[in-house]
């Protein structure tokens, strides 16, 4: 009605103009006359570095490369690798010439590997050899190896596979200037938001250059990164949160990136004090083992300046508990979601001029962009100290989801207001809480585990009759997926049995941990599992 307070938040900088016309390989390595030799890339591994102008010239051979294999503007790669240097070439080297990369994890099972393939119609996959046997003996009803689809890996090529070498040894000046629109694609990950099956996230050049932009960009940036800062980048960046907050952030503001392929604790400490890491990224249940583990003692971590928690809940005792051991860090969070591309809020604890923050907080809504928290039942936007359900509006929102305009349609309104399915509220200091999530995703250390992909495959079995997949707490890892099952008439189904079933065709981390037998899955008169009685049960038992 017209009488009705619109109670819409803001960030406390100040609105800044953004490059968002550029493509983002451009403006990511804009300001690299100013850093030319500065280190960009560190391989944990080996120690090998190659320096901003080194990442720049590999990147345009491998955009070269790309087009010499016949790759165009528009057409899809996806990558499947740990984090090396030939993710950043690749990366922008598909941008440089129009591509779209979607990424996967390396641990993904075949077909988890095969839908994402399909789904994005990407005909290159850029991976390690040690992952090209499981897509090889996917079976006869996958596609084939070297033949459906082109497979380069970055050590020794298996069969019917190219080196990397074919990218890598291009020569630069073949790279065909294309023009790129910014709201062409360049990044594609896989996102089951609010509900149903992984879907592709469309982020643009545009909605890329203004999320990096929101956090790096401006004379009192929201974090605050510089050519002396040195990035720790082992969360993988296959994920949103490493590629934007960590990768792409890092490039524009001319910091070292240290690559590191797995977390292991030791080797993570050894590096961190090695290479004197300045900023760490970091996911909970890392902060978990930074806390906890008795190894952290004999390191010296005293680099640390920044410490950046995101993907999922941190809680307030384990935050106090890392301050403790790098009590000269500045802690905080970033909160974020795939489509949202990715960042709604991030600490103002890290700005240039920071301001002070509250434990707890997932930071404050990032410039250039509109956050409102609404009644979930009403729609209508809700004042300060008000949980309800946010929702962001800003360039660097997702297009919306590949191929799918209903999913699209009840995620981003006809405002242009992405809903998030978070449960939240912002306080009197504009800092943002998270408090609960309604949408039926589940996240196992900030990974996500979408439980209709699990219900899917749990109906598809002969004994199960239905499904319901829903998030238990734990300690470790957050949550982790837990099933109620209904089995078939007369058939004989053991918890064991409905685990491996489930085991043997999804990674690790959407194994599910209990099951339950039922009679029925309690439903809505419209058929929609009702999650909320089934977490209640939980709660209670
Ligand atoms: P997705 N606190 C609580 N929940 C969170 C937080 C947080 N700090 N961050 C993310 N989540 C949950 O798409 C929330 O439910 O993206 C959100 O809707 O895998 C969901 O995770 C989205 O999961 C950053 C910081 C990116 C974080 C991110 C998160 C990207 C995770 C960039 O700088």
């Amino acid at each position: 009605s017209s009488c009705e307070t619109h109670h819409v938040f803001r960030s406390r900088l100040p609105e800044i103009p953004i490059s968002n016309h550029l493509p983002l390989h451009t403006y990511c390595f804009e300001n690299l006359s100013q850093f030319p030799d500065r280190t960009c890339l560190i391989v944990g591994s080996t120690g090998k570095t190659y320096s901003f102008s080194e990442t720049h010239l590999l990147s345009q051979k491998v955009a070269a490369g790309l087009s010499n294999l016949g790759l165009k503007k528009g057409d899809v790669i996806m990558l499947l690798l740990q984090n090396c240097p030939e993710f950043i070439f690749s990366f922008m080297g598909a941008s440089m010439i129009g591509a779209v990369t979607t990424t996967a994890n390396p641990f993904y099972t075949a077909s988890e590997v095969f839908k994402q393939l399909n789904a994005s119609n990407a005909k290159l996959i850029i991976t390690q050899s040690q992952y090209v046997d499981k897509l090889r003996n996917a079976g006869e009803n996958y596609p084939k190896v070297g033949e459906d689809f082109a497979v380069i890996t970055i050590d020794d090529p298996p069969e019917k596979c190219l080196h990397f070498s074919v990218l890598s040894d291009a020569k630069e000046t073949a790279v065909p200037s294309v023009s790129i629109d910014p709201n062409d694609a360049v990044a594609l990950p896989f996102s089951s938001g609010t509900t149903g099956l992984p879907k592709g996230v469309i982020l643009t050049h545009k909605s890329l250059i203004t999320s990096v932009a929101q956090q790096v960009d401006g004379e009192n940036p929201n974090l605050f990164l510089t050519s002396e800062d040195v990035v720790l980048c082992v969360l993988p960046l296959f994920h949103i949160y490493s590629l934007n907050s960590v990768l792409l952030c890092s490039l524009r503001a001319g910091a070292g990136v240290l690559l590191m392929p797995k977390f292991e604790i030791g080797v993570l400490l050894e590096l961190i004090q090695r290479h004197r890491v300045s900023v760490a990224a970091v996911v909970p249940p890392l902060v978990l083992a930074l806390a906890k583990n008795p190894m952290v003692e004999g390191y010296d971590l005293s680099s640390i300046r920044l410490v950046l928690s995101g993907a999922a809940p941190l809680g307030k005792e384990l935050e106090e508990a890392l301050r403790s051991r790098v009590p000269q860090a500045t802690f905080g969070q970033g909160y974020g979601m795939t489509e949202a591309g990715p960042v709604l809020s991030m600490s103002l604890g890290f700005a240039k001029k920071p301001f002070p923050t509250k434990s707890g907080s997932c930071g404050t809504v990032v410039r250039n962009a509109e956050l409102k928290v609404i009644d979930p039942e009403t729609g209508s936007s809700l004042p300060r100290n008000q949980p309800g359900e946010i929702c962001i509006r800003g360039q660097q929102i997702m297009k919306g989801y590949l191929n799918d305009a209903d999913a699209t349609a009840t995620t981003i309104d006809v405002d242009g207001w992405l809903h998030t399915g978070d449960i939240g509220y912002v306080d009197e200091d504009d800092e943002v809480f998270i408090v609960d999530r309604v949408k039926e995703l589940i996240k196992f250390k900030g990974f996500q585990v979408p439980p209709a992909e699990l219900e899917a495959l749990l109906v598809s079995h002969p004994s199960i009759a239905d499904a319901a997949v829903v998030p238990q707490k734990d300690e470790v890892a957050g949550e982790v997926p837990v099933a109620f099952v209904v089995r078939s008439n007369g058939f004989e189904l053991t918890e064991a049995a409905v685990k491996d079933f489930i085991a043997k065709q999804v990674v690790f981390y959407k194994k599910v941990h209990r099951v339950y037998f039922v009679h029925a899955i309690p439903k809505s008169p419209s058929g929609k599992i009702l999650r909320k009685d089934l977490r209640a049960k939980l709660a209670s038992s």
